[in-house]
């Protein structure tokens, strides 16, 4: 059941969806379905992220294209017929900035209240990936310490927690009282996140990303390259086991912010990406194919996943226990993190 109702919209938000479809695999359905109040206002600040990300990502830009881009787009939206045309090859995307000046024109008649937030964390995001973009030494050694992580995810996925948060309590659909638990919020960024990172290893290395930290992966192997190399198979994979193991963390505080939204339509929206993720974190754990290519959940996984999410609390929670398990399982008493991940694992089984 789509909140969208084709025939009423207007050709600029008909545009929108079709670039949120465009651009989103994971996020563009449970957008759709949307409670009304937040249908446009969630579909224009994922869009207004997208395009960032489309900018940061893009390699082939000059830097100092980039910077100023990213540190001022938020002023960017504020301009009527605004679009960008020069950004490189990754086509899907680069169609959303060369005619974003649809979505500004929709951003336009937004409450007040909503276009604030989306605006403030546009800019908190912009330059927050301005400032890991204009590290000198990434392309020679990526991130370094475990906090340098956690800042990117905080200003990529956290930033993104806090905003949607934000809305929710706005619009009266979840408890005010998740903005004074902000731990909350920033956990639910920080895992999509890090499981994100994990899974896009390969891919992300190959295009001069190094996300994982130098601080991890330097216990492991000598060089990041490393990692991919057949010879170190075993320590790519206990490395990999202490990224998964600081996804871990933050579970259980992904379980208790879940527990603050009131309305059905924003439960399946935080819920689905969640359940996603910890399926992911599984299907990566103790995988040396992360090395080579890009792993993902079977489509009956996420059919499966789809349904446990959308009903309530205990049905996630039960499905967080079920991949707590596996993980449990499947952990080798050879790996240096061995024990860490059994208590982590054993938090969440255990969780309420
Ligand atoms: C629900 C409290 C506004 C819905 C949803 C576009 C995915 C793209 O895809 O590796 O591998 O190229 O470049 C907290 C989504 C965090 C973010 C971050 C959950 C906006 C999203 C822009 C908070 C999604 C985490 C870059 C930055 O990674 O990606 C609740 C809505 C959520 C967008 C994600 C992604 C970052 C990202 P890819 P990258
Ligand atoms: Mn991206
Ligand atoms: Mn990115
Ligand atoms: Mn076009
Ligand atoms: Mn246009
Ligand atoms: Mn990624």
């Amino acid at each position: 059941v789509h909140h969208r109702d084709r025939s009423k919209e207007t050709p600029t938000e008909a545009s929108c969806f079709h670039y949120l479809n465009l651009t989103s695999r994971s996020f563009s359905s449970v957008i759709q379905e949307l409670n009304p109040e937040l249908l446009m206002p969630v579909t224009l600040f994922y869009l207004v992220l997208r395009g960032l990300d489309t900018i940061e990502d893009d390699m082939t830009l000059d830097i100092k294209v980039k910077e100023p881009l990213l540190r001022n787009f938020h002023e960017k939206i504020e301009v009527d017929g605004w679009t960008f045309n020069d950004s490189g090859p990754n086509e899907k995307d680069r169609e959303l900035l060369v005619h974003f000046d649809d979505i500004i024109t929709e951003l336009h008649k937004v409450k007040p209240e909503y276009f604030v937030v989306i605006k403030d964390i546009a800019r908190q995001m912009g330059n927050g990936m301005a400032d890991f973009a204009l590290n000198g030494d990434h392309d020679k050694y990526g991130v370094i310490t475990i906090k340098d992580y956690e800042l990117y995810c905080h200003y990529v996925a956290g930033l993104v927690g806090d905003g949607l948060t934000r809305l929710f309590v706005e619009s009266k659909l979840a408890n005010p009282a998740l903005l004074s638990r902000p731990e909350l919020a920033e956990a639910m960024g920080q895992f999509l996140q890090n499981v994100n990172i994990i899974r896009d290893i390969k891919e992300d290395f190959d295009e001069g990303k190094k996300w994982w930290p130098k601080e991890v992966w330097s216990k492991h192997v000598d060089n990041m390259e490393d990692l991919f190399k057949p010879e170190y198979r075993q320590q790519a994979l206990w490395c990999s086991s202490e990224m998964v193991l600081n996804a871990l963390k933050h579970a259980d505080d992904c379980l208790y912010y879940m527990a603050g939204v009131r309305d059905q339509s924003c439960f399946n929206f935080v819920a689905i990406p969640q359940t996603m993720a910890i399926a992911t974190l599984d299907a990566v754990f103790m995988n040396p194919a992360i090395f080579e290519k890009n792993v993902k959940i079977t489509k009956g996984d996420a059919c499966q996943l789809m349904i446990e999410s959308t009903q309530n609390l205990r049905l996630v929670c039960e499905v967080f226990r079920r991949y707590a398990r596996r993980i449990h399982r499947k952990a080798d008493p050879r790996d240096p993190n061995y024990f860490a991940i059994c208590i982590q694992c054993g938090k969440i089984e255990q969780f309420i």
